[in-house]
């Protein structure tokens, strides 16, 4: 398409956009099943609307946003992780979080090969951070329940080893790692842990509360030297709000450039983005502010009940078995002839992908009941 000479009425131009964008899928279509995002929170909608003018790349023109970023929301945040105090910002997504994290701990390390330490669960985005930071990444194996074998992690510590990563919710399978195996480890060793909680973070904490068994996995354990935890997942906030606390203030400073020229004066910058949108801090404060522990607990505790009601709905179902017990909100399974029955269920309009080798189900605050039980009809139809 020509960039346009002459441009054309505001009315012409969102009935084109229309047009385009009724082909996606909306998080009210009661189709999405396959998505760690959700429709955000109406609040944290209105207030990002309202303040989509503030830059965090240059805080000394928005100075109550940044206020707001590094003494409220980081300080909540880090109440939530069992912090007194951390250091860190909200950013682009778990992968800018993950990056960051990994960029603190090689440039921390001063090795000349430095190699990082992660289960073979682990999400893609490290090995973008591999890759743009000269790092090595260093697979360990997984255990049979998908959880990384620790002692195959311990197997794989060098002289170069800068960090160790574990997963509190991963990606596939809403598995948490040994998170306090790991930390002994790392703390034996000398060596930082990071655990990626992009999509635990915000479910784990409130799951606990509940009763639901699971490990401990944030900075309460003394290994733990920094946690990924996205807001824009099932913290419910508009995209971008990823985010990334560290327990000392040296992995900020580790990661900081200058920027000698803006309105704050002399400022240092530690994330990757320059320019970055001030609404995704004050929708995620907005939203935290609103929903309080209480909030989140009901949001997940919704999503948890739902899940178990799936998982024994699926070992229900002939042709269809469980890859795990779920830990989270999420449920995977596989099917006889998996690809036609994903084929299938997409033609049926599910928004659902099965390229892991099996069919991953989150269970976000915008799947209901219903709309699980309709799926639960097709796949039954289906297989
Ligand atoms: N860490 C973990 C454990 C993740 O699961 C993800 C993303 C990331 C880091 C990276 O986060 P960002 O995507 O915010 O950078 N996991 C989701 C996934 O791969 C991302 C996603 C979200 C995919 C919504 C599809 C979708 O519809 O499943």
């Amino acid at each position: 398409m020509k960039f346009p000479r002459k441009g054309i009425p505001q009315e012409e131009v969102m009935r084109e956009l229309e047009k385009y964008t009724s082909k996606d899928l909306s998080f009210s279509s009661g189709k999405i099943l396959g998505s760690m995002c959700t429709l955000p929170h109406e609040l944290a909608r209105e207030v990002f609307c309202l303040y989509m003018d503030r830059n965090l790349g240059d805080p000394g023109l928005h100075p109550g946003t940044k206020k707001i970023e590094e003494e409220e929301v980081i300080e909540m945040l880090s109440d939530l992780l069992h912090l007194e105090r951390g250091y860190g910002h909200v950013v682009s997504g778990g992968t800018e979080a993950n990056i960051l994290a990994v960029r603190a701990f090689r440039n921390l390390a001063d090795v000349e090969n430095p190699e990082l330490i992660l289960p073979r669960s682990a999400h893609f985005s490290f090995i973008k951070a591999g890759e743009m930071l000269g790092v090595k990444l260093v697979w360990a194996d997984l255990n049979p329940d998908y959880t990384v074998d620790v002692k195959d992690v311990e197997a794989k510590i060098s002289e170069n080893t800068i960090g160790i990563v574990g997963i509190a919710g991963t990606t596939g399978l809403g598995v948490v790692d040994d998170i306090p195996a790991l930390s002994d480890l790392a703390r034996e060793y000398g060596i930082p842990l990071h655990v990626d909680a992009a999509f635990g973070g915000f479910v784990i904490p409130f799951a606990k509360e509940l009763g639901y068994d699971l490990p401990d996995f944030d900075f309460k354990l003394k290994g733990v030297q920094s946690i990924t935890i996205d807001p824009h997942k099932m913290g419910m906030a508009p995209i971008p709000a990823g985010g990334i606390v560290f327990r000392r203030k040296k992995y900020l400073r580790a990661i900081s450039v200058l920027a000698p020229y803006l309105a704050g004066g002399r400022i240092l910058q530690a994330t990757i983005t320059g320019t970055r949108p001030g609404a995704s801090v004050l929708a995620v404060w907005a939203l935290i502010k609103h929903l309080g522990f209480e909030g989140y607990m009901k949001i997940v505790d919704r999503a948890m009940r739902l899940s178990r009601l799936f998982a024994e709905e699926i070992k229900k179902t002939p042709g269809a078995w469980l890859v795990r017990e779920p830990m989270l909100n999420i449920v995977s399974f596989k099917t006889r002839n998996l690809r036609r029955v994903e084929k299938e269920l997409k033609s049926r309009g599910w928004g659902i992908s099965a390229h892991r080798g099996y069919i991953r189900i989150v269970f976000m605050p915008h799947v209901t009941e219903a709309m699980t039980r309709e799926f639960l009809k097709d796949l039954r139809e289906v297989i």
